[in-house]
């Protein structure tokens, strides 16, 4: 592959431009947006899932991943052949992936808030884990076991009673997901195993699939849906949306480098190629105030995309629209370009990337200094790697035991507190012309019934 077509990498020159926020963010290299498209035909996949259940489910599985499946369902024999077959090493990484993943959980469950607002009047923030989630780890282009610990450690952090896993059938390995995300799921003691990929899966677990003839063959209805995937599922995740709830749009991958002239240029190249491997569609971005870096970067970037496995991919995600390199007169600016890009991945390789990383308001994660790379934070950080893309991050945060999680807010006021507040009830219930809203509090007291 060294000796195919070098990678063009766009420039994009903001220096001297004294740019609104709104044309910022209009100037920033993202593909266009080709959500709408998918709509139609992934709404369609939903329809038949949830008009004919399971035949829906085989048809689908033999067009979209060429497999014959009688149920979707993984059987425990096939789950315990791979983990009897994982490699040592896969298995022990993926120890040290859970157990930093499972601190780092635990330690954002939220405490409940209690406040006496006034003598008697107590209120309650109560968090309370969703019942059932249903969990997405994609096939593809690429097998994700890291995927599935990232989904299943803050479910279970949360204290999700029933979790159930889906990822796409794979025709070498028999019509089930690839052995190292059943014996990945396994580990985390998840036995709810499903074959299902694509918009077809989303629809099986926000909708459910009836029982068959069969009791037992049906697939119970999750409350929340999570998982990052292709434009498939990321559109399924947004039409099943309000009947379930789902995590932030987590589609094809970004990396964005803030570098000054202190960066090492080898090291930049190395990480905007790490996440390029991901996806044709994939994006690399640098940001950068040093002319010099840039063209390093560049000149390193050639290297390192031709020598790589996945030179082709690569290639194509560096030279598309959705990458390059963006000039700016400082970090100050720098800063400005990264919070309107808003990137799923922000790499901070600046002279005091601490105080640089404060500052930014606009990232699902970022990474702090030469040695933070975003593949750190894919495998073993102990952060999540299903984050916001797209520049939804400027809104959405990645995934987290929050997402899990809804509050009750619990209000418990005695007589007299009621009492207390009662006028001011009355009042705004006579301004809303809502009379039987007071009449409600006088009732307590003696009051007439109107
Ligand atoms: N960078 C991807 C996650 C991933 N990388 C999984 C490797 N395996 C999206 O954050
Ligand atoms: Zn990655």
């Amino acid at each position: 592959p060294s000796t195919s077509s070098p990678v063009s990498f766009r420039t994009i020159d903001l220096r001297g431009l004294a740019l609104s926020s709104r044309e910022l963010r209009d100037a920033m290299p993202r593909a266009a947006a080709s959500a709408q498209s998918s709509e139609a035909a992934v709404q369609a996949i939903i329809d038949d899932v949830r008009a004919r259940g399971l035949e829906a489910l085989r048809d689908l599985a033999r067009r979209f991943d060429g497999v014959e499946q009688d149920h979707p369902r993984v059987p425990a024999e096939v789950v315990a052949a791979a983990v009897a077959g994982l490699d040592a090493e896969v298995r022990s990484a993926l120890e040290e992936a859970i157990r930093r993943a499972r601190i780092f959980a635990h330690a954002q469950v939220p405490a409940d808030v209690e406040v006496e607002i006034a003598e008697g009047a107590r209120l309650t923030h109560k968090w309370i884990a969703v019942d059932r989630v249903g969990l997405y780890v994609p096939g593809g282009l690429a097998v994700y076991p890291s995927s599935v610990v990232m989904n299943v450690v803050p479910a279970q952090a949360a204290g999700v009673g029933s979790i159930a896993l889906a990822s796409p059938p794979q025709k070498e390995f028999g019509g089930w997901p690839h052995p190292v995300i059943l014996a990945a799921a396994s580990m985390l003691g998840i036995t709810e195993i499903y074959a299902m990929g694509g918009a077809q899966a989303v629809a099986a677990l926000a909708h459910g699939i009836p029982d068959g003839p069969d009791a037992g063959t049906g697939i119970e209805p999750v409350t929340v849906v999570t998982g990052p995937g292709n434009i498939f599922v990321a559109t399924a995740k947004r039409l099943v949306r309000g009947q379930v709830g789902i995590d932030s749009e987590a589609g094809t991958t970004e990396i964005a480098v803030l570098a000054d002239a202190t960066a090492d240029a080898d090291l930049v190249a190395a990480d905007l190629v790490s996440q390029a491997e991901h996806d044709p569609q994939a994006a690399s971005v640098l940001v950068t105030d040093s002319e010099d870096l840039a063209s390093a970067v560049v000149a390193a970037l050639q290297i390192r995309a031709a020598a790589t496995r996945h030179a082709e991919r690569v290639r194509t995600a560096l030279s598309g629209p959705q990458s390059g390199v963006i000039l700016v007169d400082d970090i100050d600016h720098g800063i400005a370009v990264c919070d309107a890009y808003a990137a799923e991945h922000l790499e901070i390789q600046t002279a005091d990337a601490r105080t640089v990383a404060a500052r930014i308001r606009n990232a699902g994660a970022i990474f702090v200094g030469a040695y933070s790379p975003v593949s750190l934070g894919d495998y073993c950080a102990g952060s999540n790697h299903v984050l916001p893309t797209a520049g939804t991050a400027s809104f959405a945060s990645g995934l987290n035991v929050t997402t899990f999680l809804r509050a009750v807010q619990l209000v418990d006021y005695d007589r007299a507190a009621l009492a207390g507040v009662s006028a001011s009830i009355l009042a705004l219930s006579a301004a809303e012309n809502l009379p039987a809203h007071g009449e409600a509090v006088t009732a307590r007291f003696g009051g007439p019934a109107s």
